[in-house]
């Protein structure tokens, strides 16, 4: 028997049809029957008790204190886009252009606020635009549950239209995934993926729905229990003996370094880092994950390490006796040469994933806890190490020799004068800052000094380009009374410029500050570094420009390109362009009094490189100054 006899054609929005087994058939009429009402409901379809998948989920996603959704629909999640209707006072949908721009918006509503984001998608090309979104928190550990729709369970693997297998394609880069064959398996899976995606480290966890799942009647039962046999989150409490010799190992350090990563952040351990910080007087060097989880305007604050890090926190880290490195993984932006990194001192690790110690460098000493209770217990007993007044005079001395600096006499404006700009503007303001991935992310984590932890937003572990708007999308809608920033390359705007059309229709003000040097300016630096400057489809220019092959003088007013104010106001934004200095601070803060969203484009030299720099695996013996 053919498929198309044994399975009866049901059509969807697209008049293309998707086949369910016959006893399924009923449910879909079930649903259109009255999509205003929850099935089960009076005057709603079916028996009072029993509810569609759909609405299991979405009534789950309420129970779990979701409020806000980035969803775009397709054929095979249009039935819980339709359940979504009906929760319209609990839940808030926001619709993205792009399944990737919802998954970073999802993103940048975690980021901000450590909840989990929720995004949403449908099966096939929905589902594979959200993979980089799942790659990226998978990376950065941010706590994100991505739903699909996927097709009927009887066609799963027949090439059925618009069908991928994404839990295959997503296997390695989420925490935990779920493909959902059962409708009673609903609420228990819904519960586990929130679990899993805040426990421990907390990351992506997929849920894919299968469209005749989503349409099956249930009875459920929200308080079905976990299953989750093989998920052991170690104990978070840190040994009291563990904790009595690391505090003895810091009051004998002579030059103690705290290295601080995302882990700081994602615990909420910023203030008792800044307990610990005070009470010891150890400097404290932050990775890119880390940046706002220590003030960076305190004394004691060493600014970024790694490849683009300052002087000082390089200098003090390779100098260190004592390492202590805080929800950190050693990554290689960080270290360089692992074997060099940090090798004259004793190296204590203290994370809350065992996975992370001893994966890249050999410590001495660990501890599996939550770094927040490491360091509330640690801050019982430490004392600050004797002597410890030489050593902050050496890496004082190394900060105020050798500080994060470029060119003040340039006549045009330079990327980091108009950062260091906005930073002079907003500090006060408690605002949160987004980011593309290149140059100017980089001069961002050098001249934005964040005060608090969640208000810097960048993909670091993966290092999406396109990250920038959809992540201040969803920071705004989480902080709709705070001034929300993306500071942009033109390269990584591009990327997800659709977003724009979120931000007026969505009605969502962000601001979007263009460090546009009309190239991809992180790789033409390596271009100019390793590569004798060959542009290798590096400029973002028409290709005859002579620019594109490196023979250009520099970006004169007639050769720019795209016209990102004319896009922007395509899609309703305010916008202004500059390249005069005098302009930059009046532009600046015309853009934050603006009401709406609104773009400003500034225009920079390409030829700029972002300083300090230590090439990839090297040393800070390798260290380039300019
Ligand atoms: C999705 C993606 N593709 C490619 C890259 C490689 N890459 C890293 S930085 C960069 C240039 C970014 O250009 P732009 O956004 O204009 O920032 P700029 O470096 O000029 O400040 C590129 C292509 C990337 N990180 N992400
Ligand atoms: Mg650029």
């Amino acid at each position: 028997m053919s498929r198309e006899t044994a399975y009866p054609k049901v059509f969807d929005a697209n008049g293309l049809y998707f086949a369910l087994a016959s006893e399924e058939i009923p449910e879909v009429w079930n649903v259109a029957s009255d999509a205003s009402k929850p099935t089960g409901v009076a005057g709603g379809p079916r028996s009072p008790q029993s509810v569609s998948g759909a609405d299991v989920l979405v009534q789950a996603l309420v129970n779990h204190g979701v409020d806000t959704v980035f969803a775009y629909p397709g054929g095979a999640s249009m039935p819980l886009h339709q359940a979504l209707t009906r929760f319209r006072d609990k839940i808030r949908v926001v619709l993205p252009r792009h399944e990737q721009g919802g998954g970073f918006a999802a993103q940048g509503y975690a980021r901000s606020t450590g909840k989990v984001g929720v995004t949403m998608a449908t099966s096939g090309p929905g589902a594979t635009n959200l993979v980089t979104p799942i790659a990226d928190a998978k990376l950065d550990s941010v706590p994100l549950v991505a739903i699909t729709g996927q097709v009927g369970t009887p066609v799963i693997g027949t090439d059925a239209f618009q069908e991928t297998p994404i839990v295959e394609v997503c296997r390695s880069v989420t925490k935990h995934h779920y493909l959902v064959t059962d409708v009673k398996d609903l609420t228990r899976v819904v519960r586990e993926a929130f679990y899993i995606a805040t426990t421990g480290r907390p990351g992506p966890v997929l849920i894919d729905l299968p469209k005749n799942v989503q349409l099956a009647q249930t009875i459920p039962d929200y308080s079905a229990a976990m299953e989750l046999p093989g998920y052991r989150i170690e104990s978070t409490e840190p040994k009291p003996e563990e904790i009595r010799r690391v505090a003895e190992v810091i009051r004998k350090a002579k030059r103690p370094v705290i290295y601080a990563g995302g882990g700081v952040v994602a615990a909420g351990a910023a203030e008792d880092l800044y307990r610990f910080v005070e009470k010891t007087r150890i400097p404290v060097a932050m990775t890119l994950m880390g940046l706002g989880g220590f003030p960076g305007e305190h004394p004691l604050s060493l600014d970024m390490l790694g490849m683009h890090g300052s002087v000082y926190a390089n200098y003090a880290v390779n100098e260190a006796d004592l390492l202590l490195a805080l929800g950190v993984r050693f990554d290689d932006r960080v270290t360089g040469k692992v074997s060099e990194f940090a090798k004259h001192g004793t190296i204590v690790h203290i994370d809350i994933d065992p996975s992370e110690i001893n994966k890249i460098k050999h410590v001495q000493m660990s501890m599996v806890s939550d770094v927040k209770q490491a360091l509330r217990e640690l801050n019982k007993i430490v004392v600050p190490p004797e002597g410890l007044d030489e050593w902050n005079k050496t890496v004082q001395g190394w900060k105020e020799s050798e500080p994060f600096t470029y060119d003040r006499s340039y006549d045009g404006i330079l990327p980091q004068h108009a950062i260091e700009e906005l930073w002079r503007q907003t500090k006060d303001r408690d605002a949160i800052i987004s980011t593309g991935v290149g140059q100017h992310q980089m001069w961002t984590a050098q001249f934005y000094k964040f005060r608090r932890p969640r208000r810097w937003l960048s993909s670091a572990g993966l290092g999406t380009m396109g990250f920038g708007l959809p992540a201040a999308i969803g920071a705004k809608i989480a902080h709709p009374d705070k001034l929300v920033v993306d500071i942009d390359g033109d390269g990584s705007l591009t990327m997800n410029i659709q977003e724009m059309a979120t931000c007026f229709c969505e009605k969502v003000p962000v601001k979007v500050m263009l460090i546009n040097n009309q190239h991809l300016g992180m790789v033409v630096q390596w271009e100019d570094r390793f590569h004798a400057s060959n542009r290798a489809h590096t400029y973002l220019g028409p290709i005859d420009h002579p620019e594109a092959v490196g023979r250009g003088s520099g970006i004169g007013p007639e050769e720019r390109y795209p016209d990102f104010v004319a896009i922007a106001a395509g899609f309703g934004w305010r916008g202004r362009s500059i390249r005069e200095k005098g302009e930059l601070s009046e532009a600046i803060a015309q853009m934050i009094a603006s009401p709406g969203p609104y773009l400003l484009d500034v225009a920079v030299p390409y030829q700029e490189h972002v300083l300090p720099m230590i090439p990839s695996g090297m040393t800070v013996r390798d260290l380039i100054r300019e």
